[in-house]
């Protein structure tokens, strides 16, 4: 199973290399055919120049300028109609997951589940350097599409996740153009019928370059999406579902 990596990155000079390199020595050293395509859309620094150098050295590396205009979802959204592999996983460009995460997603998706899906809130999860203010926001956000959807699932707002390329069909069209794509992925991928493996991951702090997440911005259109997949689910009877497999749907390793 080939998987590509989509690492959108806006000004990340001071990390990107670092992830990318990290990501292709885990990657090689587990043996896993890959791809990483840097999404970037109008970074003012070198973060282009610098994904390009590398992959100069190694052609499974490419900086992808965004066919959409500025901004994470539309970034990402970019990257998911470009790649190539059988599977995708969504990785951030600073530095913040863990490259062996990365590879135990692929290794849940090697065993059957549609979606590897972590958590930095379980038993075995490491969680380094989260403000505070940030991290009450996450647990209040995450309980209540936890008590909206009742499933078990406690990180939907977490972006690093992986998917089969089957998911990523089933979830279109997508409709979110800024960081509520974040949760517009894994809920529909739910609510529509994938199954779905969660991990333990680690998570760590950026030491680069800013955050770009603005929470006042965001708040109201998480709220939008996180309905309209909620909608979507109660009252479309099934119209969206795929077929349901003959397994269980989730599965929580510790
Ligand atoms: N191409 C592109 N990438 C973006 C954009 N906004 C954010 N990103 C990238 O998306 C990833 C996540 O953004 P972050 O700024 O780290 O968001 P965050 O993790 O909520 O905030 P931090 O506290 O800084 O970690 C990073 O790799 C960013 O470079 C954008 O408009 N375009
Ligand atoms: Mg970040």
């Amino acid at each position: 199973m080939k998987l590509s990596v989509v690492m959108p990155a806006q000004n990340e000079e001071g990390s990107v290399a670092a992830t990318v390199e990290g990501v292709m020595a885990e990657l090689e050293r587990e043996q896993i055919d890959y791809e990483v395509v840097v999404v970037d859309d109008d970074s003012e620094d070198r973060t282009a120049e610098i994904v390009e150098a590398i992959g100069m050295e190694n052609p499974a590396v490419r900086c992808y300028r965004s066919h959409y205009g500025r901004g994470f979802g539309m970034a990402v959204r970019a990257g998911l109609e470009v790649f190539k592999g059988n599977a995708v996983a969504i990785v951030m460009a600073d530095a913040s997951d863990d490259p062996r995460d990365l590879v135990r997603y692929h290794r849940l998706l090697e065993e059957g589940w549609d979606c590897a899906f972590g958590s930095r809130f379980m038993p075995g999860a490491k969680v380094h350097d989260y403000p505070s203010l940030k991290l009450t926001i996450n647990r209040l956000a995450n309980w209540f599409i936890r008590v909206l959807f009742r499933h078990r699932y406690n990180d939907t707002t977490n972006a690093f996740k992986a998917y089969r390329r089957e998911v990523i069909e089933t979830i279109q069209p997508l409709l979110s153009k800024h960081f509520n794509l974040t949760v517009e992925i894994p809920l529909k991928a739910i609510v529509r019928g994938h199954s779905y493996g969660v991990i333990p991951i680690s998570w760590t702090n950026r030491t680069s370059g800013v955050p770009k997440l603005a929470m006042r911005e965001m708040g109201s259109r998480y709220l939008f999406i996180v309905l309209y997949v909620w909608l979507e689910s109660t009252l479309s009877r099934g119209d969206y579902r795929v077929e349901a497999a003959e397994r269980p749907s989730e599965t929580v390793r510790g």
